[in-house]
């Protein structure tokens, strides 16, 4: 197979001429028609009777005949950016967090009552399919769902955009939770087929790992490498096309999402059959395959596994051996590729693939090394997501020699010239130079991604407006001094089709009878909302809303977890992975003290609330785990300790993933965001708690800071130490013995803990836990927790005055439009991507 095939048309896209005319102009001519179309996909595509058919089956049918709807569109789409021949985007990333697609795509094509309408003529409830269909669950969080957030914006706004990512056989895993603590599952989302994919045999590519690299001699004096790579797996697309918002001209824009599957090149060795050996003849297809079997569970922690260094290099390559030869077909000349093409690499994942392009362009299109530089730095982009130093992606030399000997030799040449032009330009400071090298040599030798994709790229961002400057601060202090123009921030944004209107119909359709549907397209048009925030019929009209959702959730949780929980109590919610510096446990102690108070003072009128937890732990990490425990275990004794009176509930929901976060959003009326500052990149779910009328409490860390200025103080809960002041307290040490004596509450709280009070089976559990907060509390959950309390109080007292109350949740929807992920991705066509916008 050639590397970079150029054929003269590409055969794969979704084809070149659109197939049908598209939408009936009568509304009872369009449902007539949807109804054909979904008895037509159950009989022929499914092969299944009306009468026989299965939930399941008929979801596949309509799934199908809504695709049916997508892909004029998308041929269209296509063509418009051929004919255009526009620069186009592609998103490397390797995590997709998609979650379900059919009320998305029939919410962006204008079809959700029609196809609701005709369901109902066949005694079907759309509501009820809605719930079959299995998430999309190829991520592990933020990083994740941003993604797929952007991939919608991006078809929403026109560009031409291309996702490139894995598809793995089994996504985010199954979260359990028996006897309190969490038990992981594999995930199954495609036993039952994907309705969405277009499986595309024909675009494959061959990847190579290992071997040794040749030299030949080339011109007098320079020398042609060529890898030999000793083991090759094939990489196939599977195509999901990505409907934007209603669309600029007459059509949708419709977008692809390329994920890549392995394959052995020979699936089965038959001499090894024949002989009897039927284990052994399925070895090397076991083996290639493995590349796509499973996302990486970890959300912070790299693995650090060969698996994963082989996933990421795999993706990566496949991705740039297909945009080039997109490239080449249209355009002949991969000198202009930087001028067609912006590639972003979602933080350092697929950062391989700035040595991967050099290989391309040096070894197999035969560019000199200087021009290749350029080409490549003007090609890609690079969004960090991190600071954590355990999360900055390093991998052993001597492991990349092994598996990618070609672009070690690469990577060695890029920080040489890199190194000798900085001491050229007069650098000699020793701590300085190793600081910026590419290599790590600190315990061995150590390739650092986050440089490689930094100096690889002519942009690079992070995703708030504190975290950018953090990034020029800490992780990128060196680099950032060297080029100080390449750092910009982009804060994170949210599709509102996803996180408003499909999530809480209830508020959106409020919002279209009040202020009329401009927010539907342009969400700064939330505004109209402000002067509404103090007209008390309105602020009825929101609170009913707003109740119809949380006695919605009331019901998940009395269905899933036997709990009764009062829809008019506040819902204070929690939901993100399971970390310490995302401080669920400074959380839990809150609720252990407000337990005590409970029953010290059982006459105190005390505001009724419903604690909301969810969010997996990865496997491996035990602290997390242990927290998750401890959730489980304070649910256990409070609700069932008769003298709390239903004042507080406290419900950890198991197994947390896109669709439960659909269910959990619009009923949440206290948003927690109480990460130690300077530790969350941005955070996202802050953005769509607030944008569906929740409150948030949260330390002034990532888009915090951001959604404060925007909502105003006084509606916002901000507590804590800053930033600086967790640098400075770090600095001055981290035992807490003192900061406990001092705080009498925080005493009680860890003094039940530790003598089992939540733990009576087993007094010693929570002995590490207790420690560790104690003598080396490095997240300051104990210099966090007296403002913590108090603020919480004082979320109690505005709870008692309800029109204060609503009038800051008003003012929260009014006020966080700007956190459309439309705006974010419009920042970076104009400011990264030089790419041209088109609004719909
Ligand atoms: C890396 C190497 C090996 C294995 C796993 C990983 C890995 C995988 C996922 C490292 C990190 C992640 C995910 C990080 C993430 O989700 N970060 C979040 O990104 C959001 C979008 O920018 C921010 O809003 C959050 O603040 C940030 O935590």
């Amino acid at each position: 197979m050639n590397e970079v095939a150029a054929p003269t048309r590409a055969p794969t896209e979704p084809g070149a001429e659109p197939c049908a005319e598209r939408r009936a102009a009568d509304p009872a001519q369009e449902v007539a028609r949807l109804r054909e179309a979904v008895l037509e996909k159950l009989c022929y595509s499914v092969g299944k009777d009306r009468n026989t058919a299965s939930d399941r089956d008929w979801f596949i049918a309509v799934a199908l005949a809504t695709r049916d709807r997508i892909v004029n569109d998308w041929m269209l789409s296509v063509r418009a950016a051929y004919q255009e021949n526009r620069r186009r985007v592609y998103y490397l990333s390797l995590e997709f967090l998609i979650g379900r697609l059919l009320i998305d795509s029939l919410t962006n094509l204008g079809l959700v009552e029609p196809m609701r309408a005709a369901l109902a003529g066949l005694d079907i409830d759309l509501d009820k399919l809605r719930q079959v269909e299995p998430d999309a669950a190829l991520g592990n969080g933020g990083l994740g769902r941003l993604a797929a957030c952007f991939m919608e914006s991006m078809a929403t706004l026109s560009i031409a955009a291309h996702g490139y990512g894995i598809r793995y056989d089994n996504g985010l895993f199954r979260q359990t939770v028996t006897d309190g603590w969490q038990h992981e599952y594999p995930e199954d989302w495609l036993d039952f087929g994907n309705p969405w994919e277009f499986p595309r045999p024909e675009v494959n590519y061959n990847i190579g790992f290992g071997g040794v690299v040749e030299s030949t001699p080339r011109d007098p004096g320079s020398a042609a490498r060529i890898w030999r790579p000793g083991e090759t797996v094939v990489a196939v697309a599977y195509d999901i096309p990505i409907v934007g918002w209603r669309g600029a001209q007459e059509h949708n824009f419709v977008n692809t999402l390329r994920l890549w599957s392995a394959r052995a090149p020979d699936p089965l060795r038959l001499d090894a059959f024949n002989a009897g050996d039927y284990v052994g003849a399925l070895a090397d297809q076991v083996h290639a395959e493995s590349i796509s079997k499973i996302l990486y569970p970890a959300d912070s922690t790299p693995a650090g596994q060969e698996l994963r260094l082989k996933q990421e290099y795999f993706f990566a390559s496949a991705s740039l051996q297909d945009l080039i030869r997109r490239h080449l077909t249209q355009n002949g000349d991969i000198n202009t590729l930087h001028e067609k093409a912006a590639i972003q690499l979602n933080d350092t994942h697929p950062a391989i693939a700035v040595a991967e392009l050099m290989r391309l362009l040096v070894d197999i299109h035969l560019i000199d090394w200087e021009r290749a530089w350029e080409i490549t730095q003007a090609t890609f982009s690079y969004t960090n997501h991190t600071l954590l130093p355990e999360a900055l992606e390093t991998w052993p030399a001597a492991l990349m020699e092994r598996l990618l000997p070609r672009h070690m030799q690469i990577i060695y040449l890029i920080n040489a010239k890199h190194l000798d032009h900085l001491r050229a330009e007069g650098m000699d400071d020793p701590g300085k130079l190793s600081a910026l090298s590419l290599i790590d040599e600190h315990g061995g030798r150590n390739v650092r991604m986050g440089h490689l994709a930094f100096l690889g790229s002519h942009k690079v961002n992070g995703v708030s407006a504190l975290h950018s400057e953090l990034v020029k601060e800490t992780v990128f202090r060196e680099l950032h001094e060297i080029f100080p123009d390449r750092i910009v921030n982009k804060t994170n944004g949210i599709t509102f089709r996803r996180w408003l209107f499909e999530a809480n119909p209830h508020l959106t359709k409020l919002l279209g009878e009040t202020i009329g549907r401009d927010f539907y397209d342009n969400p700064e048009a939330l505004r109209a909302l402000e002067p509404l925030a103090t007209d008390l019929d309105f602020q009825a009209r929101f609170a009913a809303a707003r109740l119809a959702n949380k006695t919605a959730l009331a019901g998940l949780i009395a269905d899933r977890m036997l709990i009764k929980v009062d829809p008019n109590a506040i819902f204070d919610v929690q939901i993100k992975r399971i970390h310490e510096y995302k401080r669920q446990l400074l959380n839990i102690l809150q609720t252990i003290a407000q337990y005590n108070e409970i029953r010290a003072y059982p006459m105190r009128d005390c505001v009724p609330r419903v604690k909301i937890f969810a969010g997996k732990a990865a496997a491996s990490y035990y602290m997390a785990k242990l927290i998750i425990k401890l959730a489980n275990d304070v649910a256990r004794v409070i609700n069932n300790d008769p003298t709390v009176r239903d004042l507080l509930k406290v419900v950890f929901l198991p197994n947390y993933n896109v669709s439960m976060a659909e269910a959990i959003i619009p009923a949440a009326d206290l948003s927690e965001q109480i990460s130690t500052a300077g530790m969350e990149a941005s955070g996202t779910g802050n953005m769509k708690m607030a944008l569906n009328g929740a409150l948030t409490i949260g330390t002034l860390d990532g888009a915090n800071v951001e959604i404060k200025e925007r909502v105003g103080d006084d509606n916002i809960f901000i507590f804590g130490l800053t930033a600086e002041e967790v640098a400075a307290r770090r600095a001055r040490g981290i035992d807490a013995r003192e900061t406990i004596a001092h705080s009498p509450m925080l005493r009680e709280v860890l003094e039940s803990i530790q003598d089992g009070a939540f733990s009576p089976d087993d007094r010693h559990r929570y002995a590490p836990l207790v420690d560790m907060l104690t003598y080396h509390d490095y997240f300051l959950v104990t210099a966090d927790f007296d403002a913590y309390v108090s603020t919480q109080m004082n979320v109690a007292r505005r709870w008692r005055d309800r029109k204060s109350w609503w009038r800051s949740a008003i003012l929260n929807t009014a006020r966080t439009g700007w956190f459309s992920s439309d705006r974010a991705i419009a920042e970076y066509a104009e400011d990264i991507w030089n790419v041209p916008v088109r609004a719909p």
